[in-house]
């Protein structure tokens, strides 16, 4: 790791990075038209510029997910996708991008782990490592989520999560554990890329 992953230098003028970054959101929503959800969310991730479009998963059903320990509400099941893009926008910036589309999209959050119309989570920022609480990267749970690992190891198998390993065989480990009941491909179900 260089110091760059850990620091990443901004040029002086407009707080942009001096070279681009691959970056990974994953997105779901288990409330409301949950499709309609996902490509309101695309649309308004590319809506202001700085965010140059690279690949759009499939669509998966993903049965509601909480870590170990951790009380699961009753829910009905996401859909989740994976989207990467190219950018020389710094991470604090793209989060603000994120936090604001969540917000106009009416996201309700009042149960830890409870359904919501729409998530975006900031997965990776290029190989980036930060422990800051706001924007700790990579997410801290990407490697064990199905639903983040498999629609991402079908547009970008052989990449490395930082720490974790490749992405397609984190992502067939997974499959091989929860199989067809936690995660079901839907290709009746399609998003348009950003335009
Ligand atoms: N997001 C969560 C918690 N659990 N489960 C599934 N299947 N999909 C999600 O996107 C999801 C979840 C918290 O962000
Ligand atoms: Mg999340
Ligand atoms: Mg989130």
């Amino acid at each position: 790791m260089t110091a760059s992953d850990r620091m990443p230098d901004r040029t002086a003028t407009g707080g942009h990075m001096l070279v681009a970054h691959r970056v990974v959101f994953s997105l779901g929503s288990n409330l409301g038209d949950r499709l309609d959800n996902l490509q309101e969310a695309v649309d308004a991730l590319f809506d202001a510029p700085g965010l140059n479009f690279v690949a759009l998963s499939p669509v998966y059903e993903t049965a509601p997910f909480a870590p170990p320990g951790e009380e699961l509400p009753p829910q009905g099941d996401y859909l989740n996708i994976v989207l990467i893009a190219d950018t020389r926008l710094p991470p604090e910036n793209l989060l603000e991008r994120v936090l604001n589309i969540e917000h106009s999209m009416q996201r309700v959050r009042e149960v830890r782990w409870g359904p919501r119309t729409l998530d975006i989570d900031i997965v990776t920022f290029g190989n980036v490592t930060s422990g800051d609480p706001d924007l700790t990267l990579p997410h801290p749970r990407a490697h064990e989520r199905g639903f983040v690992l498999v629609p991402w190891a079908d547009i970008e198998p052989d990449v490395h999560l930082p720490g974790h390993g490749r992405v397609g065989d984190l992502a067939s480990a997974k499959l091989g554990q929860d199989g067809s009941e936690a995660l079901r491909r839907r290709d009746d179900l399609t998003l348009q890329p950003p335009a």
